[in-house]
């Protein structure tokens, strides 16, 4: 499938999805909705794919909507924003969260509004040392979008998630991998070696293994301890039924490489 505004190759077991409008900084406009939602469609279809990168082209990761696409003139309609949310970015959330192998987001540049909020939807983020975040929303009167209200307090604490929220001031890599909200801040030239060495390692091991893992921890957010537990046990039956763990264990003993092969 031929795309406009990204670019979608798979390869050695990894999906990497290229955000590709780079002239205004990867920011989403419908057709860029509708390409990543039918690359991930497709993704979906390849049993091929047992992990996802996502980037983007240029000088930024993703500045969020496109707001040249919104019409705020005095004597125009008032936009329904709920509905593109609804439409595109829920949906887009939603995916990343619940897809049943690893995310990885590789931010090279400034990542800001939505797109920040998707990095942060990523299951490992990487960060460009150059790359930044910002919570852009409250700049022109918006809410933060895309998870954002619900990621930002878990991964920083509320007291950041709020100032971040509030002030929108730039957060650099350096100080998101400090803060906890990023996995692992690394020097620009490294960034898709880095990105894309964990990608790869992770397409080798039990995808079925990780998929319960992300499971497990995402809905750890809104249990209790007892259904928490009570999920790991059912998640534990599940994954000692996977070949995976049966090669695991017999290399193990066997003291040999394992060869996973993700069922
Ligand atoms: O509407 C709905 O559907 C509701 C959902 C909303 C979700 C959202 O994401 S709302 C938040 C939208 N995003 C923003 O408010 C961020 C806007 N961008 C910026 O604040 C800045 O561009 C950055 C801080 C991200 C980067 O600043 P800087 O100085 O490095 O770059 P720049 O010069 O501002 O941008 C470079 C070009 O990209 C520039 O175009 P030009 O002048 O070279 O032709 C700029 O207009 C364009 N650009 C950047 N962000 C956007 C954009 N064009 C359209 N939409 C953008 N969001």
């Amino acid at each position: 499938m031929a795309f406009e505004h990204i670019e979608y190759r798979v390869d050695q077991g990894v999906a990497v999805l290229t955000l590709n409008r780079p002239a205004s900084l990867n920011s989403f406009n419908a057709t860029m909705h509708a390409e990543v939602r039918d690359a991930l469609k497709q993704l979906r279809r390849d049993d091929s794919v047992r992990c996802l990168l996502i980037t983007g082209n240029g000088r930024g990761f993703c500045a969020g909507q496109d707001l040249s696409d919104r019409n705020v003139a005095a004597d125009a309609e008032m936009p329904d924003l709920g509905r593109s949310i609804e439409t595109f970015y829920n949906p887009l959330i939603r995916t990343l969260r619940e897809l049943p192998l690893p995310v990885i987001c590789a931010v090279n540049g400034v990542a800001a509004g939505a797109g920040a909020n998707i990095a942060l939807a990523c299951d490992i983020v990487f960060a460009a040392r150059s790359a930044s975040f910002i919570q852009a929303f409250c700049k022109i009167g918006l809410v933060p979008d895309s998870g954002g209200t619900w990621t930002l307090p878990r991964l920083v604490g509320p007291a950041r998630a709020m100032a971040l929220s509030m002030l929108g001031d730039k957060i650099s890599a350096e100080q998101a991998a400090n803060w906890g909200m990023i996995w692992s801040c690394v020097d620009d030239e490294a960034l898709m070696d880095s990105a894309l060495t964990c990608a790869r390692h992770l397409a080798t091991q039990p995808t079925r293994g990780l998929a319960l893992i992300k499971r497990a921890l995402n809905e750890s957010s809104t249990n209790t301890l007892d259904q928490q537990l009570d999920l790991e046990r059912d998640l534990q039956r599940l994954a000692g039924r996977t070949a995976d763990y049966r090669e695991g264990v017999a290399a193990f003993m066997e003291k040999r490489k394992p060869e996973f092969k993700g069922c």
